[in-house]
């Protein structure tokens, strides 16, 4: 059941699909206190999870640290930060006595205190009104989670194509860069399906454009990359290069689609193209306009995209810089010895994304006036849409690859987010680990972190364990910063092994997408906390390194470095698949409980529950090459019993995919020595089955 207060008039974020009416109905178990802003208080007994709040740093249990809504452009983060680059804002709260999730739609900033400063209370606090706070109710955690979609609409459908393995670097500029790390990965048979473009590609980082001496026809060489089953996804910032004779901003300023500040005059901030506007795409014209640019690349071929700097980040605005000049001609003039020159250091510092800047511009939401700093967390959500309407209208038919890094609840809709600027450090591997089932709650089923680690030098063991955690991430993108060491897996001694642990994500593409659709289409969970399926177990609820996938599969993939092998807890019997490629693997039996595991650098253990199975696929270096009908499933089967596995399929492309249509079942019967498995339309091969 859900229950909707309204905190002054709400603004209309967008977020909400399905009216829910207002209720004055209290929330059992929340205080609130509603005065100049709003305060939400939960008590919490010590047995209490609080789940959710989507891309956020630290545990999947967020309980003891706080946290702030508010886009960042967090590059390289540490675990205390109180932002990154998407705000989620939706909690369950979990415990012997309690079960209700909070989404609050509010565009601006939150705080959430969860036991951060008192160890048993959370309290909820936004600095104004203007708000629907919805309270969730039902009998477990993902079906408030069902709730929310419901109630905010389903998730994005991403192309079949987009589960392929995608190469990208801040760096690859030219057709000559894109036809080298294709060929590169296709001499080794190492699989990919898309190469991402970053901001080199483009003619002065100017949105829309490309180099023309460093890409002569885009066209071409789109076309010929797909000849090779590859795809270009090249990348869209939000900030327009404000250079009057570069035809989009003369178009969004004649037009009038770029923010602007209280005296009138365009709004201007530099980021990558230098001095930039910034389109209002709170506004549907503005949408209108920016989305119809696309398809200036997509009549090219392009299929997918990103979008990035659209918290937005901002480098520094005009104004800003003229204080710092201020300050250092001042230091200047009166000849300042060197320690008197530290005090720039803060004001330089605090020059990118500053909070007096983001109150410098305005936005107008239908008929309103907003103030940048009141909307902020929906900027980039806006954007995602701009493109994904614009993709709609183009070709309502087709599906196309869309992952943005500023997001908010209601984005979910029209695209994916990647978890933005990670690092080449072991312990984003297990963050970047947590943070998906956090994602899929908050309904971002299509996301994924950059592989290897974006800023800092990767390593060959780093990059290999993270293609390891992110076989199943929906996302499999192997990204890096200008400037670290060259990332593609052909560059380690250890490609080979690399190669194979790829086999293993395209045998199992046909499962990912199957359970990928049933959880977009039936507003499911993609991952989730042990805690979610195991609430009576409480050693399964805190686990913190574990993950469940889909139906059936968990995973507990080595986050350590130099590690081989690691503890895992078994909430209930499982079969241990240990994969050193798409059909290299071993099969153990193993009862529930604590055990230590076994996995080699070139290993990646996966459980799959007795009585569930995995089918594979045989690996191919491409989707388009897959044969997604003839499967292996691998499984512990108990003799007597028949086993049923709901399996989804379609043509990838379609955009409004029928569940019923499409969903069908793969039935196991295990007798003796005879097993049979059924599925019309499929040829099941029995081989990997264990039977009991
Ligand atoms: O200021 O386009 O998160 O993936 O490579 C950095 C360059 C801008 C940030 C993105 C990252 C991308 C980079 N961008």
């Amino acid at each position: 059941m859900i229950l909707r207060h309204d905190y002054g008039t709400p603004i209309p974020t967008g977020a909400v699909v399905r009216e829910v009416p207002a209720s004055t109905a209290p929330f059992p178990g929340v205080t609130v206190e509603a005065g100049d802003g709003l305060c939400l208080r939960v008590s919490l007994s010590p047995d209490d999870i609080i789940w959710g709040l989507g891309e956020t740093v630290r545990g999947i249990n967020k309980r003891g640290h706080l946290y702030r809504s508010w886009n960042s452009d967090e590059f390289s983060h540490r675990e205390d930060r109180a932002s990154l680059y998407g705000s989620h804002n939706f909690v369950i709260f979990s415990g012997p006595e309690k079960l209700f999730g909070l989404f609050i739609d509010d565009p601006g900033l939150i705080t959430w205190d969860l036991a951060f400063t008192h160890e048993n209370e959370a309290v909820i606090t936004l600095p104004e009104l203007g708000q629907s706070v919805y309270y969730l109710t039902g009998a477990s955690p993902a079906e408030l989670c069902r709730q929310l979609r419901e109630l905010t609409g389903p998730s994005y459908l991403p192309p079949k194509w987009a589960f392929g393995y995608i190469q990208s670097r801040w760096g690859y500029a030219s057709a000559e860069d894109a036809r080298r790390v294709v060929k590169n990965h296709r001499e080794r048979h190492i699989p990919l399906d898309g190469l991402s473009m970053d901001i080199d590609y483009m003619d002065g980082y100017r949105d829309f454009t490309w180099d023309e001496a460093l890409i002569p026809d885009l066209a071409a060489l789109s076309a010929e990359l797909k000849e090779t089953h590859v795809r270009l996804v090249p990348i869209i910032d939000a900030g327009i290069k404000q250079e009057p004779g570069f035809g989009v901003y003369d178009e969004g300023h004649e037009k009038d689609c770029f923010v602007r500040k209280a005296d009138g005059e365009e709004f201007s901030a530099g980021v990558w193209p230098g001095l930039s506007a910034f389109p209002d795409f709170l506004r549907p014209e503005v949408r209108a306009w920016f989305g119809e640019k696309y398809q200036r690349l997509i009549r090219c071929g392009v299929e997918g995209f990103w979008n990035d700097m659209n918290e937005p980040a901002l480098f520094y605005t005009p104004e800003k810089l003229a204080e710092l000049r201020e300050q250092a001609a001042a230091l200047l003039e009166k000849d300042a010895p060197l320690p008197e020159w530290e005090k720039l250091k803060q004001p330089s510092s605090e020059l990118p994304n500053n909070m007096e800047d983001y109150r410098r511009f305005y936005h107008r939401l239908q008929g309103k006036t907003y103030r940048h700093d009141r909307v902020h967390n929906i900027y980039g959500s806006h954007m995602t849409q701009a493109a994904a309407e614009s993709f709609a209208a183009f070709r309502p038919d087709h599906r196309y690859l869309l992952f943005a890094r500023a997001s908010s609840i209601g984005a979910h809709r029209y695209g994916g987010v990647w978890q933005g600027d990670n690092s080449s450090w072991w312990s984003h591997l297990g963050l970047n680990l947590r943070m998906m089932p956090s994602l899929s709650m908050a309904g971002f089923l299509y996301t994924g972190a950059d592989i290897g680690g974006f800023s800092c030098d990767t390593t060959g063991d780093l990059l290999l364990r993270w293609l390891e955690v992110a076989l199943f991430s929906p996302l499999m993108r192997n990204h890096s910063a200008l400037g670290t060491r060259e990332q593609e897996a052909y560059r380690f001694e250890r490609w080979e092994d690399m190669r194979n642990i790829l086999t293993v994500r395209y045998a199992l593409i046909p499962y990912i997408y199957s359970e990928f659709m049933q959880a977009a289409l039936g507003n499911g969970l993609l991952f989730r906390p042990l805690g979610f399926d195991y609430p009576e177990d409480d050693t399964a609820r805190r686990v913190e390194d574990q993950v469940l996938f889909g139906h059936g599969v968990m995973l507990a993939p080595v986050l350590e470095q130099n590690a081989r092998g690691r503890h895992v807890y078994l909430p209930e019997d499982m079969l241990l698949i240990r994969f050193r490629s798409g059909e290299d693997f071993d099969l153990e039996a193993l009862e529930a409980g604590h055990h230590w595991v076994e996995a080699q650098l070139n290993e990646v253990p996966v459980f799959v529950r007795r009585g569930s199975v995995l089918p594979l696929a045989a690996p191919a270096e491409s989707v388009d090459e897959l044969n997604f009908t003839d499967l292996t499933p691998v499984g512990w089967v108990d003799s007597g019993a028949e086993l049923r596995t709901p399996w989804y399929d379609d043509d990838g492309v379609s955009t409004h995919p029928s569940l019923a249509e499409n969903l069908r079942q793969i039935s196991i019967r295990a007798e003796g020595d005879t097993v049979e498995a059924y599925c019309p339309g499929l040829t099941l091969h029995t081989d990997c089955l264990m039977v009991e």
